[in-house]
């Protein structure tokens, strides 16, 4: 390969033919037959077999009521999925004519006109077939023959005779399928603790034929990089091609706005082959870079690719280049034993705040475009920077990288395997193999994805034997860890991905895993790498209970969804926190006890008589109990940046689990299915703001720290104003010095015994009275967000009285305004318009004013006395 600078190119004495090889879209309705032909149907591709039921009738809403567990019987059946298809003589006089599935899910045999061309058995896997010979001009009758999910997984693991690759099946209370780690699938669809059985099965992604002479694109990808030592960028752009025979070609690439234009002489040789053209960009200091949210822009360039042969011009694609750096630092910090765990991206230590995201729906055909967009949008507009994509569920589909890449939210990205141990006979080992070269060939462009990391939990799953796996039988299970995730995943990623650091599991280590034999004996431990913590009857407002990590992945608390979202899936007698339906839409073992025992030590439980009233206070308790508690854990977190105490700190991620749901469900998430803002999700758009104030009562003194995200160092004073519960005057306030706080850092800003704050301040005591503070600059502006601190539980608080809040509406163009009227002071003020989707721009507020205003998005067309009649206000005082 040599590369000239071959004006004629650009010349126009080439032919221009069309630049994309013949394609003919096989998506669209297809047939759906049950195995003995009982059931025939209509079904859309891409698609599953039950949207196809749902759509027709023949099922109801498979989230309604108990509907998951009678229609268990779908994902026992074995379908085909067929369709026929005209192809005309033009195609068919293509050198060469590929049948390619972006998804098949999961294990099908295909045929074409009766003549097998292949068998699947990887949803994560893209599959093509070359099927010129097998083509008429018309009626060409394509099958896609499933078996059952279930019945596979189950004869696979019958079929690993030696030893058991647990867990066998998933706790009683999922009310989920056994042996899900035995087939390539969403391993969430057999059950999880927060989502229902449905083992999907269909054609998840499109479908279709494309022809082609001489080549054809699979894959165009790029990834920057820089070179430290030469302060250079260097861009290596990839192109995966088919060919029919070996060809020589030009290569044309062009980036204008740097200054790039190369051509390249190259062939390539018949059959698939990837080729790697590097270029050094000459205008380093002009290069804009990619930023996470919150840090910058996120500017990209055009590339255009263009491929010349045989007189023609052979292919034409343009993308969107972004440059940016990462780097995983695990370095020796003083004073502290084991190793730091942080992100810098483009040499910048940026602290991760975020949470966890699973799959937006059973059915993946039914997560649009606009769903992805509410849900991505409200991470950022909750001031979040990060999301885990979480290895239970799928590879997102490519729209969710590129939304993640213009909205500056970096991506922990999983492989696909959770919770369990995983066999490693030779043909699972080369569906994964695939599986992960298909995968980060198809993602290594997007910016946003900052890390590869090998599982969930499976690494603690077997640190800490949550299988009961003998210690004779022991060296088997690490021995097939390593193979799985080390000897193979890794391998390839970093063979094929030189640009991202890699990290085998999530909790993990890191380098002191691998240390150990890449299963540490405490893969929880905060000297390294990242913690899940998970505590649910310890008070989340003890900070003392936390682990000061280095970065925490996961922690959280469940919450039940509002009313609006549960009611469309039940009926009037599932409408109690004791009923059938709450048991059974809890995945959670004795999870609906754990919110009440966790709410009640610092409220008081709901006791209305009126019994539906009692059921709506009660999800309202639980969102209450659920906001507070990762508001604690996360500002803990946030506070621990610049510190070390004991040996542990350095805190730079708090990932909270989890950003959403399947259905609708109790669940840690901060989203509802829908994308309605719980409590939590309103709380979190304060706790991760840039610049917030967060206290903490140490050894009976409060102390405020001051957490900036900002690279600009800041002149602040914390004012803390003390409030007596009983009255909306506030009683006093005192004022820190100015002081400086640093860019990217936690300082302790204030610091004083409450039994003096107090004392110096009316009648207070910690029953009587709370605390609100904010931070202010030289020149007496607020700055950041503002914040409060309880003195004692909400449930001992003296004085507070039930509220008369009075309420209007008023629309001005688009929006809404809600204007609030309080007699007296009340907390946890929570307005739900119903059945009306939007979104406030506050909730779940103390309120200790007598006015407040707060705005509404709605998500439907609406009108201010629709809204008026639908709102609803709720605050602590009432549900007791
Ligand atoms: C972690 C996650 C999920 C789970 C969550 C809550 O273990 O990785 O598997 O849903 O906790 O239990």
């Amino acid at each position: 390969m040599y590369w000239c600078a071959c004006a004629l190119l650009f010349s126009g004495v080439w032919s221009v033919a069309p630049p994309v090889p013949d394609q003919l879209s096989l998506s669209g309705t297809w047939t759906l037959s049950s195995h003995d032909g009982a059931l025939v149907l209509p079904a859309e591709v891409p698609g599953c077999v039950h949207s196809a039921l749902l759509r027709e009738g023949l099922i109801q809403d498979p989230y309604f009521r108990f509907n998951d567990v009678s229609y268990r019987w779908i994902a026992l059946e074995n379908w085909t999925y067929s369709t026929t298809f005209a192809a005309s003589a033009q195609l068919r006089a293509k050198q060469e004519v590929e049948l390619i599935f972006d998804g098949v899910d999961t294990v099908a045999s295909i045929t074409l006109n009766g003549n097998l061309v292949g068998k699947t058995d990887n949803m994560f896997r893209r599959y093509d077939f070359s099927i010129r010979e097998l083509l008429k001009e018309a009626d060409n009758l394509l099958q896609v023959q499933f078996l059952s999910p279930v019945v596979y997984a189950s004869e696979r693991s019958r079929a690993h005779q030696s030893y058991r690759v647990p867990p066998e099946c998933p706790p009683d209370v999922q009310k989920g399928e056994c042996h899900v780690n035995f087939i390539r699938k969403e391993q969430s669809s057999f059950s999880w603790d927060w989502g229902p059985s449905f083992p999907t099965v269909g054609l998840w992604r499109s479908v279709r034929l494309e022809a082609f002479d001489t080549l054809q694109l699979q894959q165009l990808s790029y990834l920057p990089l820089y070179n430290g030592s030469g302060s250079q960028w260097e861009l290596q752009v990839e192109l995966l091609v088919d060919a029919v025979r070996t060809t020589g070609v030009q290569v044309a690439f062009s980036m204008s706005e740097l200054d790039l234009e190369q051509v390249f002489q190259t062939q390539f040789l018949s059959g698939r082959t990837k080729k790697t053209f590097t270029f050094h960009i000459q205008k380093n200091s002009q290069v804009r870079l990619w930023w996470p949210s919150g840090h910058g822009d996120q500017p990209f360039y055009k590339l255009s690719v263009r491929v010349f042969g045989d007189g023609l011009l052979m292919l034409n694609r343009e993308v969107k280049v972004f440059f940016r750096t990462v780097e995983l630092i695990q370095d020796p910090i003083p004073g502290s034993p084991g190793l730091s765990f942080y992100f810098k991206i483009n040499g910048k230590p940026i602290f991760l705040k975020g949470s966890n995201w699973i799959p937006a729906h059973a059915f993946q055909d039914q997560v649009t475009p606009a769903v992805l967009k509410n849900l991505l949008q409200s991470a950022v507009d909750a001031n979040m920077n990060a999301l885990r994509v979480w290895g239970g569920g799928v590879y997102e589909q490519d729209l969710f990288y590129d939304m993640c890449d213009e909205m500056g939210i970096m991506v922990w990205q999983d492989f696909m395997f959770a919770c369990a141990m995983y066999p490693t006979e030779a043909d699972f080992i080369q569906t994964v193999r695939e599986e992960v070269v298909q995968q980060v060939g198809r993602l290594k462009s997007h910016p946003s994805i900052i890390i590869w990391s090998g599982n969930n939990e499976n690494e603690a799953a077997l640190a800490t034997n949550w299988f009961n796996i003998s210690t004779p039988q022991r060296p088997v299970y690490v021995k097939d860890y390593v193979t799985l995730y080390v000897d193979n995943i890794q391998k390839i990623v970093l063979k094929e991905d030189p640009s991202r650091p890699f990290l085998v599991s999530s909790p993990t280590n890191g380098v002191e895993s691998e240390r150990e034999g890449w299963v540490a004996a405490d893969p929880y431990d905060p000297h390294y790498g990242d913690v899940h913590f998970y505590s649910y009857l310890s008070d989340c407002w003890d900070w003392t209970t936390f682990p000061r990590t280095r970065f925490a992945s996961e922690y959280g608390f469940q919450s039940w969804p509002s009313f609006s979202t549960l009611q469309p899936v039940s009926v009037k007698e599932d409408w109690t926190f004791g009923s059938n339906f709450s048991s059974h839409r809890q995945h959670h073992e004795n999870g609906n006890q754990q919110m009440l025992q966790q709410a009640a030590l610092h409220f008081h439980l709901p006791n209305s008589t009126d019994p539906l009233r009692r059921f709506t206070d009660t999800l309202y308790i639980t969102q209450v109990m659920q906001a507070q508690c990762v508001k604690a854990q996360t500002e803990f977190y946030r506070s621990s940046r610049s510190q070390i105490v004991e040996g542990k700190g350095h805190t730079m991620g708090a990932l909270y689990w989890q950003l959403n749901d399947i259905w609708p469900a109790p669940s840690w998430s901060s989203l509802e299915f829908g994308g309605k803002w719980k409590m939590l999700h309103y709380f979190a758009r304060s706790f991760f703001a840039p610049l917030l104030p967060v206290s903490v009562e140490d050894d009976g003194a409060l102390v405020i720290y001051v957490v900036s995200d900002l690279s600009a160092d800041l002149k602040l004073r914390v004012v803390v104003t003390v409030h007596s519960w009983a009255n909306l005057d506030p009683v006093c306030s005192r004022t820190s010095d100015l002081q400086v706080v640093p860019g990217s850092s936690a300082v302790a800003l204030y610091k004083q015994p409450v039994a003096a704050l107090l004392a110096g301040c009316g009648r207070c005591t910690r029953l009587t009275c709370l605390l609100t503070f904010h931070l202010e600059d030289s020149a007496g502006s607020w700055r950041g967000s503002d914040n409060y601190h309880f003195l004692s539980s909400p449930r001992e608080a003296e004085g507070l009285q039930r509220a008369n809040i009075t309420v209007k509406v008023q629309q001005d163009g688009a929006a809404f305004s809600v204007t609030l009227q309080s007699s007296s002071v009340a907390a946890f003020v929570w307005l739900d318009a119903g059945n009306i989707p939007g979104r406030f721009s506050s909730n779940g507020f103390l309120m200790l004013s007598r006015n407040k205003t707060v705005g509404f998005e709605a998500w439907r067309p609406t009108s201010a006395a629709e809204l008026s009649r639908s709102l609803t206000v709720t605050t602590l005082r009432d549900v007791y």
